[in-house]
């Protein structure tokens, strides 16, 4: 080979090395094709630290005999899934969510969100953890309400709301989360009143629906998670997922897990019988429904880490 050959042939290979350098970045850098999101909700009970908040009632009652020995636990039941979304419920304040995902999750790269509620009994919060990049501002609608049957009612929790970037395709996936009021009986002058609790939990409902609705017109991905306490025919899911409206209807994602797993508590009577619900949800519009391609309910949470089953979906987007 002459020298002009020689010169041709280094500069085919420049060329070459460039074209493959080229196409390994854009590969790198997302293709666009579809990408599998997996999203997990689970309430971790009563995620506490130790320390005395003046400010709550319950922390105390409740506070691990060892939070890091809980953290590890709530943090185990996250990593066997592997999940890029994570909501949350019962987290009390902000420290002990930077604990868990700062000291159990470091190398899961998640970013938390959070913020802080109006239940002063519990100090029970909603947060996320998630390798999404934000595409917007963090919400909480504390301040909304809705009227029913002539009363006011708000979500205690807050409805977490924020709209999170899907790498790679860019799509964006807007994400709510919440926790509606427990089965607890209300204490009405030093009496308990079941009814009331479930007149406000429906309440709850019905401006979740609200609140969630603008973005179901506009057409978005939506993805409605947390612990509603209670199971899928009850007035507030009707109202959260769109039974009672002409909008557009969620989809219940648990639905397609078999009868013999599709719960998420048990229940104890007094008299010793066991009642199961699936009170965790994981609802999503139907504009995502057949991007659903797995849904489970994870049983082998141990009992000292939560007395809820922890629910996973894969979505393809
Ligand atoms: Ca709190």
């Amino acid at each position: 080979m002459n020298t002009r050959a020689w010169w041709l042939f280094a500069r085919l290979l420049v060329v070459a090395l460039l074209i493959v350098g080229a196409s390994a970045v854009f590969v790198l850098q997302g293709d666009g094709g579809p990408q599998c999101i997996t999203l997990m909700t689970f309430n971790a009970a009563w995620l506490c630290d130790a320390v005395d908040d003046p400010a709550v009632m319950l922390d105390q009652e409740h506070m691990p005999r060892d939070v890091d020995a809980k953290l590890a636990g709530v943090a185990e039941v996250i990593r066997r899934h592997n999940p890029d979304i994570v909501a949350l419920q019962e987290v009390e304040n902000w420290g002990v969510l930077e604990r868990l995902n700062r000291r159990h999750l470091a190398d899961e790269g998640y970013a938390a969100y959070w913020f802080d509620s109006l239940d002063t009994a519990t100090g029970q919060d909603v947060a996320l953890l998630t390798r999404l990049q934000a595409a917007g501002p963090l919400r909480n609608h504390l301040d909304a309400f809705t009227t029913l049957d002539g009363k006011r009612w708000r979500l205690s929790r807050g409805l977490l709301d924020i709209r999170l970037r899907v790498p790679g395709s860019g799509k964006l996936l807007h994400v709510f989360v919440t926790h509606l009021r427990s089965q607890l009986p209300a204490w009405v002058n030093g009496r308990p009143d079941a009814y009331l609790a479930d007149c406000q939990r429906a309440g709850q409902g019905k401006l979740v629906r609200e609140l969630i609705q603008p973005a179901l017109q506009a057409g978005e991905y939506v993805v409605v998670m947390g612990d509603f306490n209670d199971d899928r025919n009850s007035p507030a899911l009707e109202f959260i997922i769109g039974d009672n409206d002409r909008g557009p209807k969620l989809y219940d994602t648990l639905a397609r897990v078999p009868l013999a797993d599709n719960y998420t508590c048990v229940w104890t009577d007094a008299l010793g019988n066991r009642y199961y619900e699936r009170v965790d949800h994981i609802l999503v519009s139907r504009n995502l429904q057949k991007r659903v391609t797995s849904a489970l309910i994870d049983h082998a949470v141990p009992a000292e880490v939560s007395d809820h089953a922890a629910a996973v979906v894969v979505l393809k987007l």
